[in-house]
Protein backbone atom coordinates (compact mmCIF):
# COMPACT_ATOMS: atom_id res chain seq x y z
CA UNK A 1 0.00 0.00 0.00
CA UNK A 2 0.94 3.68 -0.38
CA UNK A 3 3.47 4.40 1.98
CA UNK A 4 4.36 1.29 2.92
CA UNK A 5 7.47 -1.00 2.15
CA UNK A 6 6.91 -3.41 -0.50
CA UNK A 7 8.62 -6.77 0.28
CA UNK A 8 9.06 -7.92 -3.36
CA UNK A 9 11.74 -10.16 -5.71
CA UNK A 10 14.57 -8.59 -7.27
CA UNK A 11 17.52 -10.15 -9.48
CA UNK A 12 20.35 -8.93 -7.16
CA UNK A 13 23.84 -8.25 -8.60
CA UNK A 14 25.88 -9.12 -5.74
CA UNK A 15 29.62 -8.22 -6.64
CA UNK A 16 31.06 -8.10 -10.68
CA UNK A 17 31.49 -11.59 -12.23
CA UNK A 18 33.29 -11.41 -15.59
CA UNK A 19 31.66 -14.99 -16.40
CA UNK A 20 28.14 -12.53 -16.08
CA UNK A 21 26.58 -15.56 -18.06
CA UNK A 22 27.13 -18.35 -15.35
CA UNK A 23 24.44 -17.73 -13.16
CA UNK A 24 25.38 -14.25 -11.96
CA UNK A 25 22.45 -12.68 -10.29
CA UNK A 26 20.82 -13.93 -6.92
CA UNK A 27 16.74 -13.80 -6.68
CA UNK A 28 16.20 -12.79 -3.28
CA UNK A 29 13.16 -11.20 -1.28
CA UNK A 30 13.97 -7.16 -1.06
CA UNK A 31 12.40 -4.33 0.56
CA UNK A 32 11.39 -1.18 -1.44
CA UNK A 33 10.85 1.95 0.66
CA UNK A 34 8.18 4.36 -0.57
CA UNK A 35 8.62 7.15 -2.31
CA UNK A 36 10.00 10.06 -1.09
CA UNK A 37 9.32 13.64 -2.15
CA UNK A 38 10.07 13.89 -6.23
CA UNK A 39 9.78 10.25 -6.36
CA UNK A 40 7.24 7.34 -8.27
CA UNK A 41 7.23 3.50 -6.77
CA UNK A 42 6.51 1.94 -10.05
CA UNK A 43 5.44 -1.88 -10.62
CA UNK A 44 7.76 -3.32 -13.31
CA UNK A 45 6.15 -5.63 -15.34
CA UNK A 46 8.64 -6.43 -18.31
CA UNK A 47 12.03 -5.69 -18.41
CA UNK A 48 14.76 -6.38 -21.42
CA UNK A 49 18.36 -7.19 -21.40
CA UNK A 50 20.36 -4.89 -22.80
CA UNK A 51 24.25 -5.18 -23.50
CA UNK A 52 24.68 -2.71 -21.01
CA UNK A 53 23.40 -4.58 -17.97
CA UNK A 54 26.25 -7.43 -18.69
CA UNK A 55 28.77 -4.85 -19.27
CA UNK A 56 28.34 -3.37 -15.82
CA UNK A 57 27.96 -7.12 -14.26
CA UNK A 58 31.01 -8.29 -15.96
CA UNK A 59 33.06 -5.84 -14.02
CA UNK A 60 33.40 -2.98 -17.22
CA UNK A 61 31.73 -0.13 -15.83
CA UNK A 62 33.68 2.15 -14.31
CA UNK A 63 30.64 3.51 -12.26
CA UNK A 64 29.56 -0.01 -11.39
CA UNK A 65 28.14 -0.18 -8.16
CA UNK A 66 27.58 -3.68 -5.94
CA UNK A 67 25.47 -5.07 -4.96
CA UNK A 68 23.04 -3.32 -6.87
CA UNK A 69 19.82 -3.96 -8.89
CA UNK A 70 20.93 -3.45 -12.41
CA UNK A 71 18.04 -3.26 -15.55
CA UNK A 72 17.30 -0.33 -17.46
CA UNK A 73 15.02 -1.11 -20.51
CA UNK A 74 11.51 -1.93 -19.28
CA UNK A 75 7.43 -1.12 -18.85
CA UNK A 76 5.51 -0.60 -15.83
CA UNK A 77 2.92 0.53 -14.06
CA UNK A 78 2.77 3.42 -11.01
CA UNK A 79 1.78 2.11 -7.71
CA UNK A 80 2.31 5.45 -6.00
CA UNK A 81 4.30 8.63 -5.88
CA UNK A 82 5.71 10.52 -3.08
CA UNK A 83 4.90 14.30 -1.81
CA UNK A 84 4.71 17.20 -4.74
CA UNK A 85 4.13 14.72 -7.43
CA UNK A 86 1.60 15.89 -9.98
CA UNK A 87 2.71 14.80 -13.03
CA UNK A 88 2.00 11.17 -12.22
CA UNK A 89 -0.60 8.37 -10.32
CA UNK A 90 -1.27 5.16 -9.92
CA UNK A 91 -2.54 3.18 -12.41
CA UNK A 92 -0.07 5.28 -15.15
CA UNK A 93 1.59 3.51 -17.63
CA UNK A 94 5.52 4.36 -17.92
CA UNK A 95 8.71 3.52 -19.16
CA UNK A 96 11.71 4.19 -17.11
CA UNK A 97 14.14 6.63 -18.64
CA UNK A 98 17.71 6.10 -17.73
CA UNK A 99 18.59 9.39 -19.66
CA UNK A 100 16.48 11.72 -17.28
CA UNK A 101 14.91 14.82 -17.91
CA UNK A 102 13.82 17.94 -15.71
CA UNK A 103 13.10 20.70 -18.69
CA UNK A 104 15.06 23.29 -16.47
CA UNK A 105 18.28 22.71 -16.19
CA UNK A 106 21.05 24.09 -18.98
CA UNK A 107 21.01 20.57 -21.02
CA UNK A 108 17.35 20.49 -21.03
CA UNK A 109 16.54 23.92 -22.03
CA UNK A 110 19.19 23.30 -25.05
CA UNK A 111 17.13 22.10 -28.20
CA UNK A 112 18.34 18.77 -29.49
CA UNK A 113 20.37 18.26 -26.50
CA UNK A 114 19.28 15.38 -23.71
CA UNK A 115 21.93 14.44 -20.66
CA UNK A 116 19.90 16.16 -18.08
CA UNK A 117 22.15 17.16 -14.69
CA UNK A 118 18.92 17.21 -12.42
CA UNK A 119 19.37 13.82 -10.86
CA UNK A 120 22.41 12.68 -12.48
CA UNK A 121 25.60 12.17 -10.19
CA UNK A 122 22.88 10.76 -7.50
CA UNK A 123 22.18 7.83 -10.34
CA UNK A 124 25.90 7.40 -11.25
CA UNK A 125 26.19 7.06 -6.94
CA UNK A 126 23.16 4.19 -7.05
CA UNK A 127 21.26 6.60 -4.37
CA UNK A 128 18.20 8.33 -4.61
CA UNK A 129 19.03 12.41 -4.87
CA UNK A 130 15.77 13.42 -1.83
CA UNK A 131 18.68 12.06 1.08
CA UNK A 132 21.44 10.18 -1.08
CA UNK A 133 20.31 6.57 0.03
CA UNK A 134 19.23 3.71 -2.01
CA UNK A 135 15.41 2.42 -1.43
CA UNK A 136 16.00 -1.35 -1.42
CA UNK A 137 17.19 -2.89 1.34
CA UNK A 138 18.06 -6.82 1.74
CA UNK A 139 16.38 -9.54 4.46
CA UNK A 140 19.32 -7.92 6.70
CA UNK A 141 18.23 -4.75 6.19
CA UNK A 142 21.69 -3.76 4.47
CA UNK A 143 21.33 -1.31 1.52
CA UNK A 144 21.48 -2.59 -2.59
CA UNK A 145 22.00 0.48 -4.86
CA UNK A 146 20.07 1.36 -7.40
CA UNK A 147 22.04 0.96 -11.04
CA UNK A 148 21.20 3.91 -13.79
CA UNK A 149 18.32 5.57 -11.62
CA UNK A 150 16.56 2.69 -12.94
CA UNK A 151 17.01 -1.17 -11.50
CA UNK A 152 14.23 -2.74 -12.89
CA UNK A 153 15.55 -6.43 -12.46
CA UNK A 154 12.98 -5.85 -9.71
CA UNK A 155 9.03 -6.75 -9.01
CA UNK A 156 8.90 -2.94 -7.49
CA UNK A 157 11.53 -0.03 -8.39
CA UNK A 158 11.98 3.59 -6.92
CA UNK A 159 12.43 6.45 -9.49
CA UNK A 160 13.28 10.19 -9.78
CA UNK A 161 10.03 11.33 -11.12
CA UNK A 162 12.67 12.99 -14.00
CA UNK A 163 13.60 9.59 -14.90
CA UNK A 164 10.02 8.44 -15.62
CA UNK A 165 8.13 8.73 -18.97
CA UNK A 166 4.13 8.72 -19.05
CA UNK A 167 2.56 6.38 -21.92
CA UNK A 168 -0.53 5.36 -23.28
CA UNK A 169 -2.59 2.95 -22.14
CA UNK A 170 -3.52 1.73 -25.15
CA UNK A 171 0.30 0.44 -25.83
CA UNK A 172 1.28 -2.94 -24.79
CA UNK A 173 4.24 -2.89 -22.28
CA UNK A 174 5.50 -6.01 -22.91
CA UNK A 175 6.30 -4.62 -26.49
CA UNK A 176 7.21 -0.89 -25.76
CA UNK A 177 9.58 -1.56 -22.52
CA UNK A 178 12.30 -1.86 -25.50
CA UNK A 179 11.97 2.17 -25.84
CA UNK A 180 13.22 2.79 -22.55
CA UNK A 181 17.29 2.08 -24.70
CA UNK A 182 17.97 -0.27 -27.52
CA UNK A 183 16.44 0.88 -30.44
CA UNK A 184 15.15 4.28 -29.34
CA UNK A 185 19.25 5.05 -29.38
CA UNK A 186 19.41 2.86 -32.43
CA UNK A 187 16.96 5.62 -34.48
CA UNK A 188 18.14 8.39 -32.73
CA UNK A 189 21.27 8.05 -33.17
CA UNK A 190 20.42 8.36 -36.95
CA UNK A 191 18.05 10.73 -36.59
CA UNK A 192 19.07 13.26 -34.33
CA UNK A 193 22.61 12.83 -33.60
CA UNK A 194 24.19 12.30 -36.81
CA UNK A 195 21.62 14.01 -39.01
CA UNK A 196 21.01 11.66 -41.20
CA UNK A 197 20.20 12.97 -44.93
CA UNK A 198 17.79 11.42 -47.48
CA UNK A 199 19.65 9.13 -49.95
CA UNK A 200 23.00 8.99 -48.24
CA UNK A 201 25.17 5.69 -47.41
CA UNK A 202 26.13 4.31 -44.57
CA UNK A 203 28.25 1.54 -42.48
CA UNK A 204 27.12 0.10 -39.44
CA UNK A 205 29.44 -2.12 -37.24
CA UNK A 206 27.41 -4.56 -34.69
CA UNK A 207 24.21 -5.77 -35.65
CA UNK A 208 22.63 -6.49 -31.88
CA UNK A 209 19.58 -4.50 -31.10
CA UNK A 210 21.10 -1.47 -31.35
CA UNK A 211 22.61 -1.86 -34.78
CA UNK A 212 19.68 -3.19 -36.40
CA UNK A 213 18.13 -0.58 -34.96
CA UNK A 214 20.67 2.31 -36.47
CA UNK A 215 20.11 0.45 -39.69
CA UNK A 216 16.23 0.49 -39.52
CA UNK A 217 16.67 4.51 -38.94
CA UNK A 218 18.75 4.72 -41.85
CA UNK A 219 16.34 3.10 -44.27
CA UNK A 220 13.34 5.16 -42.92
CA UNK A 221 15.88 8.12 -43.37
CA UNK A 222 16.21 7.39 -47.13
CA UNK A 223 19.79 5.60 -47.42
CA UNK A 224 20.74 4.52 -50.59
CA UNK A 225 23.02 2.21 -49.63
CA UNK A 226 23.70 0.13 -46.15
CA UNK A 227 26.67 -1.64 -45.27
CA UNK A 228 26.21 -4.11 -42.15
CA UNK A 229 29.42 -5.19 -40.22
CA UNK A 230 29.71 -8.13 -37.73
CA UNK A 231 31.63 -11.04 -37.00
CA UNK A 232 28.83 -13.51 -36.84
CA UNK A 233 27.14 -14.33 -40.53
CA UNK A 234 24.24 -15.14 -38.76
CA UNK A 235 23.96 -11.62 -37.86
CA UNK A 236 24.86 -10.62 -41.35
CA UNK A 237 21.42 -12.74 -42.30
CA UNK A 238 19.22 -10.87 -39.55
CA UNK A 239 20.56 -7.71 -41.00
CA UNK A 240 19.52 -8.32 -44.43
CA UNK A 241 15.73 -8.56 -43.37
CA UNK A 242 16.14 -4.98 -41.61
CA UNK A 243 17.24 -3.42 -45.22
CA UNK A 244 21.35 -3.87 -44.91
CA UNK A 245 21.69 -3.79 -48.70
CA UNK A 246 25.93 -5.03 -48.15
CA UNK A 247 27.27 -7.45 -46.40
CA UNK A 248 30.78 -7.25 -44.64
CA UNK A 249 32.32 -10.22 -41.84
CA UNK A 250 35.79 -8.49 -40.91
CA UNK A 251 36.75 -12.12 -39.95
CA UNK A 252 36.69 -13.51 -43.09
CA UNK A 253 39.02 -10.15 -45.16
CA UNK A 254 42.81 -9.95 -46.05
CA UNK A 255 42.75 -6.36 -45.28
CA UNK A 256 41.18 -3.38 -42.87
CA UNK A 257 37.55 -3.39 -42.28
CA UNK A 258 38.34 0.17 -43.37
CA UNK A 259 39.94 -0.16 -46.51
CA UNK A 260 37.37 -2.86 -47.44
CA UNK A 261 34.75 -0.35 -47.14
CA UNK A 262 36.74 2.66 -48.57
CA UNK A 263 37.37 0.42 -51.63
CA UNK A 264 33.57 -0.44 -52.08
CA UNK A 265 32.59 3.33 -51.89
CA UNK A 266 35.42 5.49 -53.80
CA UNK A 267 36.01 7.65 -50.49
CA UNK A 268 34.37 5.55 -47.59
CA UNK A 269 30.62 5.96 -46.53
CA UNK A 270 28.26 9.32 -45.16
CA UNK A 271 27.99 8.14 -42.37
CA UNK A 272 29.26 5.12 -39.65
CA UNK A 273 27.91 3.95 -36.27
CA UNK A 274 29.97 1.88 -34.09
CA UNK A 275 27.18 -0.56 -32.21
CA UNK A 276 30.13 -3.05 -30.69
CA UNK A 277 31.67 -0.74 -27.89
CA UNK A 278 35.34 -2.38 -29.33
CA UNK A 279 37.05 0.54 -29.15
CA UNK A 280 39.32 -0.88 -32.58
CA UNK A 281 35.83 -1.28 -34.23
CA UNK A 282 35.35 2.82 -33.45
CA UNK A 283 38.35 3.37 -35.21
CA UNK A 284 37.43 1.38 -38.30
CA UNK A 285 34.33 3.52 -38.34
CA UNK A 286 35.64 6.43 -38.14
CA UNK A 287 38.07 6.00 -41.36
CA UNK A 288 35.59 4.34 -43.17
CA UNK A 289 33.40 7.46 -43.00
CA UNK A 290 33.58 9.81 -46.43
CA UNK A 291 36.21 12.40 -46.97
CA UNK A 292 35.35 15.74 -46.43
CA UNK A 293 31.86 15.21 -44.61
CA UNK A 294 31.50 11.69 -43.10
CA UNK A 295 30.02 11.45 -39.69
CA UNK A 296 30.45 8.67 -37.39
CA UNK A 297 28.77 8.17 -34.13
CA UNK A 298 30.08 6.36 -31.43
CA UNK A 299 27.01 4.31 -29.53
CA UNK A 300 28.77 1.36 -28.10
CA UNK A 301 29.94 1.39 -25.01
CA UNK A 302 33.75 0.86 -24.02
CA UNK A 303 35.36 -1.18 -20.40
CA UNK A 304 37.18 1.30 -18.45
CA UNK A 305 40.46 2.08 -19.13
CA UNK A 306 39.93 2.21 -23.33
CA UNK A 307 40.81 4.88 -25.04
CA UNK A 308 40.16 5.61 -28.66
CA UNK A 309 42.82 6.90 -31.39
CA UNK A 310 43.10 7.64 -34.82
CA UNK A 311 45.61 10.40 -36.77
CA UNK A 312 44.35 13.07 -36.44
CA UNK A 313 44.98 13.39 -40.42
CA UNK A 314 41.49 11.85 -40.52
CA UNK A 315 39.76 14.79 -38.83
CA UNK A 316 41.69 17.21 -40.77
CA UNK A 317 40.50 15.70 -43.90
CA UNK A 318 37.25 16.32 -42.90
CA UNK A 319 35.65 13.41 -40.60
CA UNK A 320 33.55 13.92 -38.07
CA UNK A 321 33.80 12.35 -34.36
CA UNK A 322 30.83 12.19 -32.41
CA UNK A 323 28.94 9.94 -29.83
CA UNK A 324 25.20 9.72 -28.93
CA UNK A 325 23.56 8.61 -25.08
CA UNK A 326 20.01 7.46 -25.84
CA UNK A 327 19.93 8.67 -29.42
CA UNK A 328 19.51 12.34 -28.23
CA UNK A 329 15.93 11.73 -26.75
CA UNK A 330 14.35 13.94 -24.58
CA UNK A 331 12.99 10.94 -22.96
CA UNK A 332 10.00 12.10 -20.61
CA UNK A 333 9.02 14.08 -23.58
CA UNK A 334 10.11 12.46 -26.77
CA UNK A 335 9.69 8.41 -25.60
CA UNK A 336 5.31 8.61 -25.59
CA UNK A 337 5.73 10.39 -29.27
CA UNK A 338 8.25 6.84 -30.19
CA UNK A 339 5.26 4.91 -28.66
CA UNK A 340 2.83 6.60 -30.78
CA UNK A 341 4.94 6.31 -33.81
CA UNK A 342 4.69 2.12 -33.18
CA UNK A 343 1.25 2.21 -32.26
CA UNK A 344 0.83 3.81 -35.70
CA UNK A 345 3.06 1.14 -37.11
CA UNK A 346 5.58 2.97 -37.89
CA UNK A 347 8.72 1.95 -36.73
CA UNK A 348 9.38 -2.27 -36.01
CA UNK A 349 9.69 -3.22 -32.21
CA UNK A 350 8.31 -7.25 -32.32
CA UNK A 351 10.68 -7.98 -34.91
CA UNK A 352 13.79 -7.36 -32.19
CA UNK A 353 12.22 -9.93 -29.48
CA UNK A 354 13.64 -12.80 -29.77
CA UNK A 355 13.13 -14.42 -26.28
CA UNK A 356 10.91 -13.84 -23.43
CA UNK A 357 10.56 -15.04 -20.16
CA UNK A 358 10.07 -15.28 -16.75
CA UNK A 359 11.58 -13.11 -14.68
CA UNK A 360 13.06 -16.30 -12.63
CA UNK A 361 14.81 -17.20 -15.83
CA UNK A 362 16.90 -14.24 -15.94
CA UNK A 363 20.14 -16.02 -16.06
CA UNK A 364 19.05 -18.02 -18.50
CA UNK A 365 18.26 -14.77 -20.34
CA UNK A 366 21.99 -13.44 -19.56
CA UNK A 367 23.32 -16.84 -20.81
CA UNK A 368 21.51 -16.25 -24.13
CA UNK A 369 22.19 -13.00 -24.79
CA UNK A 370 26.28 -14.03 -24.15
CA UNK A 371 25.41 -16.73 -26.95
CA UNK A 372 24.78 -14.01 -29.50
CA UNK A 373 21.27 -15.29 -30.79
CA UNK A 374 19.40 -13.23 -29.22
CA UNK A 375 18.52 -9.58 -29.60
CA UNK A 376 15.91 -8.73 -27.09
CA UNK A 377 14.51 -11.29 -24.46
CA UNK A 378 12.07 -10.07 -22.63
CA UNK A 379 11.26 -10.84 -19.37
CA UNK A 380 7.59 -10.83 -17.43
CA UNK A 381 7.33 -9.95 -13.63
P1 LIG B 1 24.80 -6.84 -28.63
O1 LIG B 1 25.83 -7.54 -27.84
O2 LIG B 1 23.47 -7.48 -28.81
O3 LIG B 1 25.37 -6.54 -30.10
C1 LIG B 1 26.72 -6.32 -30.40
C2 LIG B 1 27.05 -6.90 -31.77
O4 LIG B 1 28.39 -6.50 -32.11
C3 LIG B 1 27.01 -8.42 -31.83
O5 LIG B 1 26.22 -8.85 -32.92
C4 LIG B 1 28.48 -8.81 -32.04
O6 LIG B 1 28.64 -10.00 -32.80
C5 LIG B 1 29.02 -7.59 -32.76
N1 LIG B 1 30.47 -7.41 -32.68
C6 LIG B 1 31.26 -7.61 -31.60
N2 LIG B 1 32.55 -7.34 -31.91
C7 LIG B 1 32.58 -6.94 -33.20
C8 LIG B 1 33.61 -6.52 -34.10
N3 LIG B 1 34.88 -6.48 -33.71
N4 LIG B 1 33.25 -6.18 -35.36
C9 LIG B 1 31.96 -6.25 -35.75
N5 LIG B 1 30.95 -6.63 -34.96
C10 LIG B 1 31.25 -6.98 -33.70
O7 LIG B 1 24.64 -5.40 -27.96
P2 LIG B 1 23.49 -4.27 -28.05
O8 LIG B 1 22.54 -4.48 -26.93
O9 LIG B 1 22.99 -4.16 -29.45
O10 LIG B 1 24.37 -2.99 -27.68
C11 LIG B 1 25.43 -2.58 -28.53
C12 LIG B 1 26.36 -1.61 -27.84
O11 LIG B 1 25.69 -0.38 -27.59
C13 LIG B 1 26.82 -2.07 -26.45
O12 LIG B 1 28.18 -1.64 -26.29
C14 LIG B 1 25.91 -1.32 -25.51
O13 LIG B 1 26.51 -1.19 -24.22
C15 LIG B 1 25.78 -0.01 -26.23
N6 LIG B 1 24.61 0.83 -25.94
C16 LIG B 1 24.80 2.17 -25.93
C17 LIG B 1 23.72 3.05 -25.78
C18 LIG B 1 23.92 4.52 -25.79
O14 LIG B 1 23.00 5.25 -25.40
N7 LIG B 1 25.06 5.04 -26.20
C19 LIG B 1 22.45 2.51 -25.62
C20 LIG B 1 22.27 1.13 -25.67
C21 LIG B 1 23.37 0.31 -25.84
N1 LIG C 1 29.06 4.30 -16.87
C1 LIG C 1 29.92 4.13 -18.02
C2 LIG C 1 29.34 4.58 -19.29
C3 LIG C 1 28.05 3.92 -19.62
C4 LIG C 1 27.39 4.71 -20.72
O1 LIG C 1 28.04 5.41 -21.49
N2 LIG C 1 26.10 4.58 -20.81
C5 LIG C 1 25.34 5.17 -21.89
C6 LIG C 1 24.08 4.43 -21.98
S1 LIG C 1 24.25 2.75 -22.34
C7 LIG C 1 22.67 2.22 -22.35
O2 LIG C 1 22.60 0.93 -22.68
C8 LIG C 1 24.97 6.61 -21.66
O3 LIG C 1 23.97 7.09 -22.12
N3 LIG C 1 25.79 7.35 -20.96
C9 LIG C 1 25.53 8.71 -20.60
C10 LIG C 1 25.29 8.80 -19.11
O4 LIG C 1 25.04 9.89 -18.60
O5 LIG C 1 25.38 7.76 -18.45
C11 LIG C 1 31.25 4.82 -17.79
O6 LIG C 1 32.13 4.67 -18.68
O7 LIG C 1 31.41 5.47 -16.74
ZN1 LIG D 1 20.83 -0.14 -22.71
Amino acid sequence: AAGQPIKCTAAVARAAKKNYWEDALVLEEVTVAPPQAGEVRVKITHAALCHTDAFTLCGDDPEGKFPSILGHEAAGIVESVGEGVTEFEPGDHVVPCYQAYCGKCEFCLRPRINLCTSVRAFTGAGVMKADSKPRFTDSKGDPIYHFMGTSTFAEYTVLHQESVAKITKAAPLEKVCLLGCGISTGWGAVWNTAEFEKGSTAAVFGLGAVGLSVIEGCKIAGASRIIAVDLLDKKLEVAKKWGATDFVNPSKLDKPVQQAIVDMTGFGVDYSFDCTGNVEVMRAALECSHRGWGKSVVIGVAAAGKEISTRPFQLITGRQWMGSAFGGWKSKLEVPGLVDRYMKGEVKIDEYITHEMKFEEINKALKLLHEGDCLRCVLAL
